[in-house]
């Protein structure tokens, strides 16, 4: 390491020196310059004997015009500043201070603080924006109350808003308006929120479970006003699930949600006044596909529950913060399994974590889901902290049931509504509330890394005894050579034969390095159904022949374990193929075979058989094996999949034809599992390069009025170097050119495009006028998509992949460090790759370490890839 930097660490946390009861903040504000007032009512938190200590306040980029300690003005060196920080040597034990600081919304590109997105002045706090905004101690365990009035032009803001409940607003002569809101709950300043700007809104109600009314606002361009109705829904969905599972009720006046066009991350949970980034709230039948109204849904939900996990209890530090999303998460996804098929949504979350979080894992940035040290908090937004927190916390779920579980969330809400608490009180409140100890379990905070599960078994005839062996390990990971053995649920089944159920549903707890379960009373051999519903976040081994993987994904009675078997059976036939090995056509044979029946099967819930027939994905291959070529892999896949469609042409046609839909589209669930199995059916068929089926493609494209058959249609297209192609593109474009969440769609096609011209095609549409290097969304979805959703062209053996990149990362690094620092982590998952494209990584990230300004977050990222 090269640069200085400042590490922080969990072990070196303390207290806060000074609280902050009551801040009263008011903006003067304007795009170009915008003053900030603040009265802040502090107090030591020490012990007055040891006598003064220091206040450090932070501050960035900040312009301080005057500060007053009661009432009086100061000037240094009665203070000091700091590059970050404003210093008051020696004050009182109890004080206000009063701030007056310029900011400058419209200059600033990094999305966080204050900022300009489409006319409208708006806010991103978490984790440490607040500290943009104005000097304040900006730390999670510092727990205030705020008031806040907003000052601006009335006409080019209309709509001031901030959280809380709204207190009084007025005119003035000289063409502003005011706007005052005080928010009752005190709160972390990450969850400070304002809005300012000319926008519309929908409004509708919620009776809580204690009859009080909530009225609630979705504000959006009035352009968008049409496209609000799901993200309403789902609201009171969301607001009435977790009445219901949780106990939880909303505690104030209004609930507001705003959508804005210029957002880093997804959306964000701030007290009363959620802000999203508009890719989760907007949606219409003609513009989002079923994928974007399940994600909606998921969204809306997941920063509504927040209110209780995150708000009322919230984290005292960020190392913590898994404590909150770790927890929403898994309560978000509770929330849509109950929403629609529950398998299929365990499915997609286990896809997601392998996917995503089994390489971070795996790979240089691997940390625990509470995270020791970190240089830069917004690097830890993590598929570890968020995802694999998830499957910590279900894993409590799992090991208490669901009344166990909630008795602990109650306890754990009554206990600490209004602190600041860490994840040990999350665990001790499991614990209390069920009397059990989960010490052993905690290890799954503290220790990164996927626990590996072999299994062996024996079957004993005489004494119809049937024995299972479990043995964890643990990968190494940075800094955490040797791990102690984890506290592991693994639900099991065995099936005989016939298929038939043996024996079912039973919870092993796994805690030794080894452990043998006995089952007596077995007649035959049985066939183990092990990991049912992805218990645990292992990778489990078990040495199954492909007619046994076969037998599962047709009889097993866990629909989970049916979709792990086809993956299990398909990845080995597909890695096979790749390394050439005889025994891989043979294999082919019986996934044939296998596919043959699912096809020609009864099809009960056609969202879950879209599943079990779509082959593993080249990301999750590749982190299979080792010294991997991606581009063996994506034809080996190819293969498989040309071999499915040949083998089987007929049976994807009449799979096509039986869930198309007579009539207009609809939107449930139901007609969305139709879309799914047949857009899949689609898939296999223009594998087959046949000028008809790519006509029925085009005509699925056209005649289509939902997004979805028309994405999916124009996916496929994008795909083949067809006639086609282009003009599906070009009419696409011409259609849509007007909604930027469209064409988003329509950029993240072409870079995801397997033909071999992709990467210059790309480098074409950078230059595309609907591109724009300071829109997040923009970026993710053609950079994004390019690097994280193509293997084959993103690792071209010319390493043009990983230069291009790298190039991207080094122009937006002092634009948006955030999204450049997200940006980057194809770069860091290069461990399982073969030495030639190692090389060519390793030299790309060397380039970037060598830029003369690199930021904190980018610097992290790579430098630690590189160690
Ligand atoms: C569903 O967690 C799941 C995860 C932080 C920003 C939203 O509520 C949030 C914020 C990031 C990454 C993922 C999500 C969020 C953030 C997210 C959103 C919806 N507190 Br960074
Ligand atoms: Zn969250």
């Amino acid at each position: 390491m090269s640069k200085e930097v400042n590490v922080i660490r969990l072990e070196d946390y303390t207290p806060p020196d000074y609280l902050i009861d009551e801040v009263d903040l008011h903006f003067d504000l304007d795009p170009e310059q915008t003053l900030v007032r603040s009265r802040l009512t502090m107090r030591a938190n020490f012990d007055g004997a040891e006598g003064a200590r220091p206040l450090r306040l932070d501050g960035r980029e900040l312009e301080l015009r005057s500060v007053r300690l009661n009432g009086r003005e100061l000037s240094p060196p009665q203070y000091r500043l700091e590059e970050e920080a404003f210093v008051l040597p020696r004050p009182p034990r109890e004080f206000v201070l009063e701030f007056e600081t310029l900011i400058h919304p419209r200059g600033n590109t990094s999305l966080e603080g204050l900022y300009e997105s489409g006319g409208n002045l708006c806010t991103q706090c978490e984790a440490e924006g607040f500290r943009k905004i104005t000097y304040y101690l900006d730390r999670p365990d510092v727990m205030a109350r705020f008031t806040t009035t907003l000052v601006a032009d009335r006409h080019d803001f209309p709509v001031l808003l901030s959280n809380g409940n709204p207190e009084a607003h007025g005119e003035r002569e000289d063409g502003r308006h005011w706007v005052r809101w005080r928010d009752p709950f005190p709160k972390p300043c990450y969850l400070f929120a304002l809005v300012a700007g000319d926008l519309a809104h929908v409004e509708d109600r919620f009776t809580t479970c204690s009859g009080r009314e909530v009225t609630l606002r979705l504000h959006v361009e009035r352009h968008n006003l049409h496209k609000c109705a799901h993200a309403m829904r789902s609201l009171k969905r969301a607001m009435a699930w977790d009445e219901r599972v949780y106990g939880r009720e909303y505690d104030l006046d209004i609930y507001q949600i705003v959508a804005v066009d210029d957002f880093n991350m997804g959306a964000m949970e701030n007290k009363g006044l959620n802000l999203f980034n508009s890719k989760f709230v907007l949606a219409s039948p003609e513009t989002a596909t079923d994928s974007d109204y399940e994600h909606i849904e998921g969204v809306v939900a997941h920063e509504y529950f927040h209110n209780w996990s995150g708000n009322r209890v919230t984290c005292r530090d960020w190392f913590q913060l898994s404590l909150k999303e770790g927890f929403t998460v898994f309560r978000d996804q509770q929330f849509s399994a109950d929403m629609g098929s529950a398998a299929v949504k365990r499915i997609d979350d286990v896809d997601r974590l392998r996917r995503y979080q089994f390489p971070e894992d795996a790979g240089p940035l691997a940390h625990p889901v509470r995270p020791d040290s970190y240089v830069e908090i917004n690097n830890f937004y993590t598929a570890t902290v968020y995802e694999k927190g998830a499957e910590v916390v279900r894993m409590i779920h799992r090991l208490l049931g669901p009344e166990g579980f909630r008795r602990g969330s109650d306890l754990y809400f009554e206990r600490h509504d209004g602190q600041a608490v860490t994840v040990e009180e999350f665990v001790r409140a499991m614990e209390e509330a069920n009397g059990v100890d989960l010490t052993q379990f905690r290890r799954w905070y503290s220790q990164a890394g996927t626990p590996r599960i072999e299994a062996s078994d024996h079957y004993d005839a005489a004494a119809q005894r049937y024995t299972l062996t479990l043995r964890q390990s643990c990968p190494p990971t940075p800094g955490q050579p040797r791990k102690l053995p984890f506290h592991i649920p693994v639900e099991e089944g065995l099936l005989d034969p016939s298929g038939k159920e043996l024996h079912g549903g039973t919870l092993l707890e796994l805690r030794e390095p080894e452990q043998s379960f006995h089952f007596e009373g077995v007649p035959r051999r049985p066939l183990p159904s092990l990991l049912r519903g992805f218990t645990a976040p292992v990778i489990l081994e078990y040495p199954y022949d492909e007619a046994q993987l076969a037998f599962l994904m047709a009889h097993d009675g866990d629909p989970f374990n049916r979709w792990d078997a086809a993956q299990r059976l398909a990845s080995g036939i597909i890695l096979r193929l790749m390394e050439n090995r005889a025994e891989g056509e043979e294999y082919l044979e019986q996934l044939v075979e296998a596919v043959r029946k699912v096809q020609t099967g009864p099809v009960t819930d056609p969202a879950f058989t879209a599943r079990l027939l779509t082959l593993p994905g080249e990301e999750w291959l590749a982190g299979q094996g080792e010294e991997v070529d991606p581009v063996a892999i994506h034809r080996a896949r190819e293969r498989v999949r040309r071999t499915l469609a040949q083998r089987l042409r007929g049976g994807w046609a009449a799979l096509y034809e039986a869930h198309r839909e007579s009539g207009p589209c609809r939107l449930d669930a139901e007609a969305a599992g139709h879309r799914s199995l047949k857009n899949l059916s689609l898939g296999y068929l223009m594998a087959l390069e046949d000028e008809e089926v790519r006509r029925g493609c085009l005509e699925q494209f056209t005649g289509s009025d939902n997004m979805t058959d028309t994405l999916a249609a124009l996916r496929l297209l994008a795909d083949c170097d067809c006639p086609q192609r282009q003009p599906a593109l070009d009419a696409f474009y011409g259609q849509w050119c007007e909604d930027p969440l469209v064409v988003d769609k329509w950029f993240s096609i072409q870079a995801a495009s397997s033909l071999p011209d992709t990467l210059e095609r790309v480098q074409a549409l950078l230059r595309h006028p609907a591109f724009n290097l300071r829109n997040p969304n923009r970026v993710r979805a053609l950079i994004g998509a390019f690097s994280q959703g193509n293997p084959v062209n993103f690792h071209r053996p010319d390493g043009a992949g990983y230069r291009f990149l790298a190039d991207r990362l080094l122009e937006l690094d002092p634009l948006n460090p955030q999204v450049a620092a997200r940006l980057a982590t194809p770069l860091t998952r290069w461990r399982h790759l073969e030495a030639r494209r190692r090389e060519l990584i390793r030299a790309e990230l060397e380039r970037i370490l060598s830029a003369a300004r690199l930021s904190k977050d980018l610097y992290e990222v790579v430098s630690k890839s590189l160690a």
